[in-house]
This record gives structure tokens, C-alpha cells and sequence, in this order.
């Protein structure tokens, strides 16, 4: 006879009290315990072992244990998002400013109204596991819970898109996202299949100017701006309505990396922003924006050179200046990143009254789409029933039944106009919601308005608009891109597109690519005309001197000085920065008081790519101990080709001359001998943000 087998193999586990999620209805049975049970309750006596015919036997169908948890397991993952898959969402609330009723009744804009809002940001082209840092425009959407119902502002950090029809958007996605044989690039715009697309589509010319720009690579999600692209309309009390362009203005300022960073760090942090997002509001440093709109009368969009119904046009600020209505604080982090920011579904048709749409025909297409996709993604009809899509505001209808149900309407009636009982919901026809009664006419056709025919135009008064560093980061971006198609006829013609924007632009392009032969500039659609350049398209024209918000990495051996340390940690709280010790190991280090100091990072898994500046304060000798690490001397000559502000101690200086720097100290404002001057001199240049007199040195072209 067989020896009794014992009923478990593993160890069995303590049984703790399963944590309830936010409603804590899912885990509780009638007479709650510790008890793992199933999800219908039924407590669970084995959670290691399956049934079985005997030990070694087949197993039971019948085993609901089993295969509850196993079913469970095998739908743990939804549809990503076929666009904008990758997101990092934060909760905080909306907080209207005074005197916004000559525009809007919209009952959150008004005076001190505070809203609840969740905030998603995300890269576009890339699925749900690719890096942050990628070149792409990045998604700035915000869910509002109002008291009057929801709405959503699901907008851009570009105020511009590639094409001006919804038609258009399923080849352009196709076009960009990983070739259909091959199944790569990931992430990337740089193949021949986006290039031949958009190449082919002038239309898309601006905005492949904003996403070649240094816009693309943010260096923080807290320091973009977002843009609602389209045209919409605010309503006033009486029914007047103004077109408006909507504006979030980070606080910190708008901040982007440079182009090798952004690669070196999908590789260093793939984490990049998410990680920043989130410790940012761990650390209690909410990021805010203001949000605004340009307004403006019917009568004036008629005035303009563009159709403000076209999206691949903008409305300069310096001709019609943002009014701020309010500002956003985002203060919460997700309590469940599945639950809230992979389970959000905005939609641009969540409207409330006070806000209403325009024509623009990119966004008449979005207004199906949207509520669309949820409908597969999140599995059906009843998505707005997940806790982060409820209204928080009073919603009922007559709207039944469909997968995943979770409510319980009580009673017979499910139809309106019903006779059963007079406090039954009815319809609002004072405060409901009511389009703006505009008139429209004309035959039905398919067809491009001829005011939406210059492509250029705007084109080049960006471009023009840019200091010389963000020109040439828009050059090399094209380079780099192009560079990328193996088809030369794409190359050539984007370089024939570009003709009609800059000639200078397109010449260095077509040198960086090595072309040959004649080029036909592109035949316009339309005159393409001189508009006044815009400081305001600019990141760096106007560039506020701050770190808010900024990380200083500091190289450290044993015996690191210990009074620059603490000088360097005050400095940086003033500001509202950061300082991070890096080591040559995570553990303790004694600093040449003998207090010992506790590193946030180890130079291997720390380059100082995850820094915005950077300062070498090795010990006595410690110059020579990091120098066996290739790693150290990639730390600062990184930091140097990334244009940042290197602070230096005596013994750091041995670093900078190891890597052939020693010319460069004097000649460099950037490049600070410490503590020899004083630590404000450093924070000082750190403040500058990037060195832009360094960059023709190291990357001559
Ligand atoms: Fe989107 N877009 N889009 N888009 N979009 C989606 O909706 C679509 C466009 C934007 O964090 C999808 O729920 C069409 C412009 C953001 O969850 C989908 C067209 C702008 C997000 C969709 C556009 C955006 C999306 C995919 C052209 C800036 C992420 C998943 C007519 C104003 C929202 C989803 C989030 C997501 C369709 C163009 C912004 C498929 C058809 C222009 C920020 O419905």
C-alpha cells in the first residue's frame, strides 16, 4: 500500500485578511474573516493543490477553484489601446478662477468651483510596455468630475496633428506603428512606412515640424504643455458663444531632453517619466497647470490667414493671447494602476453644458471613435460603470442590461415617457444640455475645404519661430529619421516637402542624407505665405531660469565633502530641487566628517543621463577608485555632451581631465570649480537649463 500523501507540498501560508480595493465590496462575505475565498465567497481550504483522481491522477472538472482562478488569470489582460497604450495617470482636482461667466456657464468654470479631475498622459505610437523617453507626441487628457456630469479635455502636447479628416487617421496609426510583416519598429517613427505616408500627405507637414522638434522628447510629464487642439466653443448663460483654442501652462515650464539623452535613457530608464510623475507626487511636489483658452468671435476667425476648423493650424498667442480660467493641481497617485489608469476611457463627446464643439472634421470623427473603442477595450456598454469612469455627479437613464452589469435598477420601468411614477427621471429642458443652435447648409459631398489647402505656411513660421539650437534639433531630427528609410525616393520626398518650409532646413537635410541630384520642390496646394514669427512657439526663447522640479546628481567616493553636500542640499531646497548622492555602491558612505551618508542610487545603474546637472565630489583619492569604472567616466562626459551644468571639486577635476576636458574648464560657463566659487554660482548656471555654446563642439554637424 502507498504511503498517505500529505495534503500540501508548499508551505502553507498564514492567512491574512485579503486588503479590500476602493469600494471593498469584492472581498467581503457575510461574516467577513481572514478567509481566502472565491469570487463568489466560498471560503477556500487549499490554495496550493488542484483536485485530483488520487495523487498522481488526472484532474476534476469539477475543481471551481481551479478554474475560477485560473479563467481569472487568463483575462487579466484587456485590449491595450490601439493609440496612446502607454500612460501614467494621477488624481488631483480643477480649480476655476474668477470671472470666466462672460464666456462660459459651465458650472465648473465658475468662480472657486473645485473639481475632481484624473490626468493621463501618454506616448502615442508605442504599446503598453515601451519606453517613455520615445520621440512621439505625447497624450494630455483630463477626465473633469463635475456636478453636472463629465467631461473630458483629451488633448495633445503638440496644438497641431498630421492630417485634417478623420478619414485619414486609421492609415496614418497603420502607417506608423510596427510594419505589418516584420512586427517592428517599436515605438518609432523612424521607418519608410510613416515617412511614405506622411511624405505623401502634405497636410501633415506642421506637425512633423512640432514632432521633430525637441516637443517630442519631454523631459518631464510635469513640464509639457497641452493643447485641445481643435477649435471648440464656450457658451454663456444666454446662449453666446466664442470659439476657443484650449492651453494647459505647466508650472516649471516647458522642458525637453536632447535627442541622445532620450536614447540613452529608454535604455537607463525605460521608467523614465512614469517614475518622475509618480515620485514627484510621492514627494508632495503636486505638478500644477493653469488652464486657458485664446477666445475668440466667429467674426475674427473669419479674419485669419488659416481655417480654425482646420487642425493642422494653431492660433498664434502673440495674436490672440491665453486667458487663464483655472488651474489643475495633480496631488494623488493611482491607488491601482489597472483599475484607474489602464481602465480610464476619455472621450471627447463627455461634454457639459458651456462647452460645445466646432465643425473641425478631425474632431467630428473623434466623437465616434472614441466611445467606440471602450466598447471592446473595456468589453462592452456598461465601461462607465468602472469606479474611475463614474460620474460623481447624479446620473440615471433607462439605459439597461449589457456585459458586466453592476448595478441593480429596481422596479418595472425601463422605458421613457412612462406613466408608473411621476419622480421618475425626465428629461431637463432648463438645464439639460442644448447645442448651440448654429446654422448649417449645403450639399452633401466628400470634400476638402480650399481654406484648408496651405500646408506650409505654418509650417514655416515655426520653424522660423525656433532659437538656432531647437532649428537644428529640428535637422538633425529629420536626418536622423529619414536616415532610417531605406527607400530613397521617401527621403527624397520629404526633402522636396521641405523645400516649401525652409531651404536652409531642407539643404541641411537633404547634406545630412547624403542626397544626390536635383530636387523638385513639392508643388503647393497653396501660396505659401510669410506669417510674423512667434516667440511664443519657442521652448527656449523665453526661458524662465529655474530647477523646480529638477534632479542634481552628485558622484560621491568615500571621504566626500561633507560641508558642499549639505550646501548643495540647502541650495537645492530652495529651489524646489533635488539633490541624489550616486555611489559606487547603494550602501553607506563616510563623508570626510565621518557622518555617514546614504546614497540614492550606484553609479552602474544611475548614468547621469537621470540628472538635468551634475556635480563630482569624490574623496581624496576617489578620483583614481572611479576611474577604473568606465561608468564614471561615461557619467561625465554624458553629462558634458548633454550640455548640463558639471559642478567640480578639486579631486573632481582629476574626472574632467581625465576625459580630455581640462581646455574647456575656463573657456565653459557651464563647467563650475567648486567650492572654490560659491555653490550659488553653480545653481546659478544649473538654472540656464542646457549649454547651448557647447553643443557645436560636440556634434559638429
Ligand atoms: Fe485620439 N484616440 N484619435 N487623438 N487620443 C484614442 O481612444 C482618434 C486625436 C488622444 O489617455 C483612442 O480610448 C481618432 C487627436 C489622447 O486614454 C481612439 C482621431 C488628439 C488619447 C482614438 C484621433 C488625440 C487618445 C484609443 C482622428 C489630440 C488617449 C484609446 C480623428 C487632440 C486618452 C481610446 C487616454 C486615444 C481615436 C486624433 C488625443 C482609438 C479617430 C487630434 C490623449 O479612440
Amino acid at each position: 500500500m502507498s504511503k498517505k500523501p500529505s495534503r500540501s507540498r508548499s508551505k502553507r501560508s498564514k492567512s491574512r485578511k485579503p486588503k479590500p480595493g476602493n469600494g471593498g465590496e469584492t472581498h467581503q462575505t457575510s461574516d467577513a474573516d481572514a478567509s481566502l475565498t472565491t469570487n463568489q465567497g466560498v471560503r477556500i481550504s487549499d490554495n496550493q493543490n488542484a483536485l485530483t483522481v488520487g495523487p498522481r491522477g488526472p484532474q476534476q472538472l469539477e475543481d471551481f477553484v481551479l478554474r475560477e482562478k485560473i479563467t481569472h488569470f487568463d483575462h487579466e489582460r484587456i485590449p491595450e489601446r490601439i493609440v496612446h497604450a502607454r500612460g501614467s495617470g494621477a488624481h488631483g482636482y480643477f480649480e476655476a478662477y474668477d470671472g470666466n461667466e462672460d464666456l462660459t456657464c459651465a458650472a465648473f468654470l465658475q468662480s472657486g468651483v473645485r473639481t475632481k479631475v484624473f490626468a493621463r498622459f501618454s506616448t502615442v505610437a508605442g504599446s503598453l510596455g515601451s519606453v517613455d523617453t520615445a520621440r512621439d507626441v505625447r497624450g494630455f487628457a483630463v477626465k473633469f468630475y463635475t456636478d453636472g456630469g463629465n467631461y473630458d479635455l483629451v488633448g495633445n502636447n503638440i496644438p497641431v496633428f498630421f492630417i485634417q479628416d478623420a478619414m485619414k487617421f486609421p492609415d496614418l496609426v497603420h502607417s506608423v506603428k510596427p510594419e505589418p510583416d516584420r512586427g517592428f519598429p517599436q515605438a518609432q517613427s523612424a521607418h519608410d512606412t510613416f515617412w511614405d505616408f506622411v511624405s505623401l500627405s502634405p497636410e501633415s507637414t506642421h506637425m512633423l515640424m512640432w514632432v521633430m522638434s525637441d516637443r517630442a522628447i519631454p523631459r518631464s510629464l510635469r513640464m509639457m504643455e497641452g493643447f485641445g487642439v481643435h477649435t471648440f466653443r464656450l457658451v454663456d448663460a444666454k446662449g453666446k458663444a466664442t470659439f476657443v483654442k484650449f492651453h494647459w501652462k505647466p508650472k516649471l515650464g516647458t522642458f525637453s531632453l536632447v535627442w541622445d539623452e532620450a536614447v540613452k535613457l529608454a535604455g537607463a530608464d525605460p521608467d523614465f517619466h512614469r517614475k518622475d510623475l509618480w515620485q514627484a507626487i510621492e514627494d508632495g511636489a503636486a505638478p500644477e497647470w493653469e488652464l486657458g483658452v485664446q477666445a475668440f468671435s466667429e467674426r475674427k476667425a473669419k479674419g485669419f490667414d488659416f481655417d480654425v476648423l482646420d487642425p493642422t493650424k494653431l492660433v498664434p498667442e502673440e495674436a490672440v493671447p491665453v486667458r487663464k480660467l483655472g488651474r489643475m493641481v495633480l496631488d494623488r497617485n493611482p491607488d491601482n494602476f489597472f483599475a484607474e489608469t489602464e481602465q480610464v476611457a476619455f472621450c471627447p463627446s463627455h461634454l457639459v453644458p458651456g462647452i460645445d464643439f466646432s465643425n473641425d472634421p478631425l474632431l467630428q470623427g473623434r466623437l465616434f471613435s472614441y466611445l467606440d473603442t471602450q466598447l471592446s477595450r473595456l468589453g462592452g456598454p456598461n465601461f462607465h460603470q468602472i469606479p474611475i469612469n463614474r460620474p460623481k455627479s447624479h446620473a440615471a437613464n433607462f439605459q439597461r442590461d449589457g456585459h458586466m452589469q453592476m448595478d441593480v435598477p429596481k422596479g418595472r420601468v425601463n422605458y421613457e415617457p412612462n406613466s408608473f411614477d411621476d419622480q421618475e427621471v425626465r428629461e431637463n429642458p432648463e438645464r439639460g444640455f442644448k447645442s448651440v443652435p448654429v446654422e448649417e447648409g449645403g450639399d452633401k459631398l466628400r470634400i476638402r475645404p480650399e481654406s484648408f489647402a496651405d500646408h506650409y505656411s505654418q509650417a514655416r513660421q515655426f520653424f522660423r519661430s525656433l532659437t538656432e539650437p531647437e532649428q537644428r534639433h529640428v535637422a538633425a531630427a529629420f536626418a536622423f529619421e529619414l536616415g532610417k528609410c531605406d527607400k530613397v525616393e521617401i527621403r527624397k520626398r520629404m526633402v522636396a516637402n521641405l523645400m516649401n518650409v525652409d531651404e536652409d532646413l531642407a539643404g541641411t537635410v537633404r547634406d545630412k542624407l547624403g542626397l544626390e541630384g536635383r530636387i523638385q520642390r513639392a508643388e503647393a496646394a497653396a501660396e505659401v505665405i510669410e506669417m510674423r514669427t512667434s516667440k511664443k512657439l519657442s521652448q527656449y526663447a523665453d526661458m524662465p531660469a529655474t530647477l523646480m522640479g529638477r534632479k542634481i546628481g552628485v558622484l560621491v567616493t568615500e571621504g566626500a565633502p561633507a560641508r558642499l553636500l549639505s550646501r548643495l542640499r540647502r541650495k537645492a531646497k530652495q529651489e524646489d530641487a533635488q539633490i541624489a548622492l550616486v555611489a559606487l555602491k547603494r550602501g553607506p558612505v563616510k563623508a570626510d566628517d565621518g557622518k555617514q551618508h546614504e546614497p540614492e542610487h550606484f553609479l552602474a545603474g544611475a548614468p547621469s543621463v537621470l540628472f538635468d546637472a551634475v556635480v563630482l565630489a569624490p574623496g581624496e583619492g576617489g578620483a583614481e577608485t572611479l576611474l577604473q569604472h568606465a561608468a564614471a567616466e561615461e557619467w561625465v562626459v554624458d553629462a558634458y555632451a548633454h550640455l548640463k551644468t558639471i559642478g567640480f571639486t578639486e579631486e573632481g577635476r582629476k574626472l574632467m581631465e581625465h576625459v580630455g576636458l581640462e581646455d574647456e574648464l575656463d573657456a565653459d560657463d557651464g563647467l563650475v570649480a567648486l567650492p572654490k566659487a560659491k555653490v550659488d554660482d553653480f545653481i546659478d548656471q544649473a538654472k540656464r537649463w542646457r549649454h547651448w555654446g557647447r553643443e557645436s563642439k560636440v556634434r559638429p554637424d
